[in-house]
């Protein structure tokens, strides 16, 4: 499952912004299906901070674990999931990764790593812990990654996830998102002190504050982490700074945000930054765009093929279920 994205220069510039197109015109995809409630519920989508996936995903290799919350279509394509099964999850077809019954916010995919969302705010890091915990007194190697936004940074069971990690030394990284809002509340409305990353101290742990508008930066802070974590030397804490483009969910209006905000964040947004970075290395825009072709007809395919696929049977819903 390692993405050998850990290269410097024009190729992984470019593998960088294949990934992350990927998972741009998939959230417009399900944007698009959930127009035409095609697709249903409640939808939360990740545009602007596709970064922060590929570059960490980039540090991570096959027996290492991701968690996230419900904000996790991203995450589940930078660690490999096809797709054409993501797309039947969300479509609730019997081909989705859980066969349609996980949906948008609840669904896992074990086999490429990505161990699942969590729609309660703050308790897949639990979840993440016991796994880091299980991890350790089973004498693996393996690294366990738990993503969360920053208002959850607030939530008790984060903060006793931090302080037994911590003192456990358990092989944990606490990816924070900070996209700078708690669902519709400016984080910095919330808190006293807005250095998140500086709570690590607190528990004892090393903690940074990264450009998560940066694949390769993530990845690079990433990398010396996870080989830490498995060197034994326990869990850090990583602040990646970015920006969300869209509303907190499908359907979210936006008012609170202040008028020209999101001009601004369009300017400095991952893909924007990505695609200019890679002209500057004499890339030409005809090749930039033909990257992007290629992936909105490889998003299109994975879309048929699971709108042709059969819906879940009703009278099965009950299986494939832990009760
Ligand atoms: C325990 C709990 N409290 C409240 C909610 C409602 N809620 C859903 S998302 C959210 C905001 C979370 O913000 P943040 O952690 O920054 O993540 P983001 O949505 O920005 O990715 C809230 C309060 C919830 N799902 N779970």
């Amino acid at each position: 499952m390692s993405q050998d994205m850990g290269l410097t220069g024009r190729s992984a510039m470019m593998k960088y912004l294949e990934a992350m197109q990927r998972i741009r015109l998939f959230e417009e995809k399900v944007t698009e299906l959930r127009k035409q409630q095609i697709i249903v519920g409640s939808v939360h989508l990740c545009n602007g901070q596709e970064a922060i996936y590929v570059g960490a995903r980039a540090a991570l290799v096959s027996d290492d674990r991701l968690f996230s919350t419900y904000r996790g279509h991203g995450w589940a394509l930078a660690c490999g999931v096809p797709a054409a099964a993501l797309f039947g999850e969300l479509l609730g077809r019997e081909t989705g990764v859980c066969k349609g019954r996980g949906g948008s916010a609840q669904f896992s995919a074990a086999d490429w790593g990505f161990y699942g969302e969590n729609s309660i705010v703050g308790a897949g890091v639990a979840i993440a812990l016991g796994a880091a915990l299980s991890a350790k007194m089973a004498g693996k190697k393996s690294v366990v990654v738990t993503a969360f936004g920053e208002g959850a940074m607030n939530q008790g069971a984060v903060h006793e996830s931090m302080n037994f990690a911590a003192y456990m030394n358990l092989p944990l990284l606490f990816v924070c998102e900070n996209n700078t809002y708690s669902e519709l509340t400016p984080t910095a409305e919330m808190v006293r002190m807005n250095d998140l990353y500086r709570r690590a101290e607190g528990y004892g742990i090393p903690g940074v504050r990264v450009d998560g508008n940066d694949p390769e930066a993530v990845r690079r802070v990433m990398s010396g982490f996870v080989e830490a974590a498995r060197a034994g030397q326990g869990p850090a804490l990583i602040e990646a700074m970015t920006q969300r483009l869209v509303g907190h969910y499908y359907g979210d209006l936006q008012s609170y945000r202040p008028s020209g905000e999101l001009t601004e964040a369009k300017k400095v947004e991952p893909i924007v930054r990505a695609r200019l970075a890679l002209q500057q290395m004499g890339v030409s825009v005809a090749e930039l765009d033909q990257l992007e072709s290629t992936v909105i007809r490889e998003i299109e395919v994975a879309a048929e093929e699971a709108l042709a696929a059969p819906l879940a049977d009703v009278n099965q819903v009950r299986e494939h279920l832990y009760e």
